[in-house]
């Protein structure tokens, strides 16, 4: 490339990367992956380096990263917050290694901890009392998010031992994983834009102009620097930590001293797989020489500090094949395309089915059945088809086209003005009414026992039910004459019919379907008004003045409720003997009243979300932390620092089964 072209290229770069950094730091919706804006990256690096005198200092490649942005005050960093250089694999980190020992003229010892995929922030201290908190914003001057940070609940606002003067402490803000799966499952209820991983979800909800709506954001923190440790007589990296653990200050706990590049690489490896069952996402190691002085010995370069690297473990990428793309009809009648993928493992489970979400999508990747693709998980979750190796593709393969006719019920599919999902609209379809149904009984919903997918789909099939209502008129008779039913599993469920009817209101009114409708909005709407019938009178106006329900919401409930078909199905609900009002039976309502309840691990037979509101509705109280006031700590699979805590503190602890178990006997008065 000439010199010319170069120049044209280089200014194309910095447009492009500029543009990038904005989206993903201001907007925090970046729309190219890690690895692709990495290559952009390179590119201009490597065309700098070609052409020296076109290195401009308003270049990416010049600066630490972010962007404050106006909205917050600044704060101009004491202590620049330096970002780390990057070392890719083990022979990289050798040269650093080798690096050191040359520079210091010895041997020397290392800190392994594992490098959280976060936001970094800095936390003040006066005498002990957190003032202060900021992002990094460029390195220099950072974002004042004070407020927001104080409702993060694992940032303690007063440390536990008294410290004098001012301190500052340096780490990372994160959202755990399932935080973030549900969060995302909300936001899509919600029809609300996800978040693409828990980093970019902890960002957006750090730079809230609502310090409220961060709060719900079960945003956590890690702390692994103090600034200045010297000056208080602390002599290595491994002794900061342990004395900010002292302190009360969240660290880690996985930080490991090291005598050697050996063993540094046995930490690397330990954690390799690891890793994937920490609640939160890490994506590599960061080794720091543990000496304080011989740190300042080596000192930083305007970037970085040279006594420190971060070991990026590869991005967890595989390819695959896409056996096929099939498409799924939704509740609302939209058609999701989902890859069919020859089985592969990624970040510790198997994954053969990833969403490619709509046609936009499938355009942009472009990808086809029979194609290779790069797999990944957003937030080590969710499967994610990245990219399609173009060069593995089989010759005259045809792009892939959303079908014109809905795959469940053969009407024609159409994609709506400023949607991007083709819908069926049929609303007869047997997907959509068996969608519909199964999150009519969820539990979040009707909570109807024992009405699972396989006999929900037989109902549909022999034509017993067309519409929810339906349900409410089955007969025992009816039901005993389908597959795998006897007679007394035919009662059981004429029973749980019965007790559905029962649900508070805000069960009723999520169950309903309503689009934007999730768990969160239809409380809100139950509490504001009070029943069914006032509900479905309501106007825009009065569903806006609602906090926390915006326009897209309320258009939707009202447009739900002008729609003659579904006013038909909740009179013959409410004639059927399904309660409408807000006044839960006191039963229900009171039986856990006083009872706390904390849970840890996964559970298996429902969302915790979906455990919580259980509890709610039978009074009883759910709190994140374990103290003596908790009455039981329920727990799952791999149950965190919670288990030992509630063993310590002598805190009942149950297991799942037992759990839902007390639920049916609270249920059953
Ligand atoms: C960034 C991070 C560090 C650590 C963990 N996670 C990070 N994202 C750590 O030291 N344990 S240090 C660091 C930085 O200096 N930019």
């Amino acid at each position: 490339m000439d010199k010319a072209a170069a120049a044209r290229r280089i200014e194309e770069l910095k447009r492009e990367i500029a543009r990038h950094d904005y989206l993903y730091y201001v907007l925090d919706s970046p729309e190219i992956s890690d690895e692709e804006y990495d290559a952009l990256m390179r590119e201009l690096r490597a065309l700098e380096e070609a052409y020296p005198d076109l290195r401009t200092p308003d270049s990416p490649t010049q600066r630490v990263g972010g962007m404050p942005v106006d909205e917050f005050e600044h704060v101009v960093h004491e202590v620049p917050m330096l970002s780390l250089d990057n070392v890719f694999d083990l022979g990289e980190l050798k040269s650093f290694c080798d690096r050191v020992s040359r520079a210091l003229k010895e041997e020397v010892s290392y800190t392994a901890e594992l490098k959280i995929d976060g936001v970094a922030v800095s936390l003040i201290y006066e005498d002990g009392v957190f003032v202060r908190g900021s992002t990094r914003g460029d390195g220099r001057v950072g974002e004042d998010v004070t407020a927001n940070l104080r409702t993060v609940k694992s940032m303690p606002l007063r440390l536990m031992k008294p410290v004098s003067g001012r301190l500052e402490v340096r780490g990372e803000v994160y959202m755990q994983k399932k935080d973030f799966a549900e969060l995302n499952a909300q936001r899509e209820e919600e029809g609300e834009p996800l978040f693409a991983n828990p980093r970019n979800a902890a960002a957006g909800s750090l730079r809230q102009l609502d310090p409220s709506i961060t709060a719900k954001r079960h945003l956590r923190v890690f702390v692994y620097q103090a600034v200045n440790a010297v000056q208080r007589g602390l002599k290595s990296q491994y002794e900061v930590l342990q004395w900010l653990k002292g302190l009360g200050l969240p660290t880690q706990g996985t930080e490991r001293l090291c005598d050697s590049f050996d063993e540094l690489t046995k930490y690397i490896d330990e954690w390799r797989e690891k890793r994937f069952a920490l609640p939160y996402v890490t994506d590599g190691v960061v080794v720091k020489v543990d000496d304080l002085a011989k740190q300042e010995i080596l000192g930083t370069t305007a970037k970085a500090p040279r006594w420190a690297v971060a070991f990026k473990y590869p991005a967890e990428e595989k390819r695959t094949r896409v056996k096929d793309i099939e498409i799924s009809v939704g509740r609302t009648g939209a058609l999701t395309p989902v890859a069919i993928l020859e089985p592969v493992r990624l970040s510790g489970t198997i994954v053969q089915r990833a969403s490619l979400h709509n046609e936009d999508e499938i355009r942009r990747k472009d990808v086809r059945v029979g194609d290779y693709v790069w797999v990944r998980k957003a937030g080590e979750i969710i499967p994610e088809v990245v990219r399609v190796d173009k060069e593995a593709r089989r010759e005259g393969s045809p792009p892939f086209e959303m079908p014109k006719e809905c795959p469940a019920c053969g009407s024609s599919v159409v994609r709506l003005p400023g949607e991007a999902a083709h819908r069926c609209l049929n609303r007869s379809c047997p997907a959509q009414i068996k969608e519909g149904l199964k999150h009519f009984a969820s539990r979040s919903g009707m909570d109807i026992q024992g009405l699972g997918e396989k006999l929900i789909d037989q109902l549909v099939e022999k034509g017993f039910i067309r519409d929810i209502a339906d349900l409410y008129t089955l007969s025992e008779e009816e039901l005993a004459s389908l597959e795998r039913m006897g007679k007394k599993s035919a009662q059981n469920l004429i029973r749980a019919l019965e007790a559905s009817k029962n649900r508070p209101l805000a069960n009723l009114i999520y169950a309903l379907g309503i689009r934007y409708v999730g768990s969160r909005v239809a409380e809100l709407l139950a509490e504001n008004f009070g029943s069914l019938e006032r509900l479905m009178e309501a106007t825009e106006e009065e569903i806006l003045q609602i906090e926390g329900i915006g326009p897209r919401i309320a258009s939707s409930v009202v447009s739900f409720f002008r729609d003659e078909a579904n006013r038909r199905t909740i009179e013959r609900l409410i004639a059927l003997g399904v309660k409408t009002r807000l006044e839960r039976p006191a039963l229900e309502k009171d039986v856990w009243r006083g009872l706390r309840f904390v849970f840890t691990g996964e559970l298996e037979r429902a969302t915790r979300l979906e455990a919580e509101n259980i509890v709610k509705s039978l009074g009883g109280q759910v709190s994140s932390d374990v103290s003596r006031k908790t009455s039981y700590v329920v727990v799952g699979k791999n149950p965190g620092s919670k288990l030992e805590r509630a063993v310590n503190l002598g805190v009942k602890t149950i297991d799942e089964d037992s759990f839902w178990r007390m639920v049916e006997e609270a249920k059953e008065g």
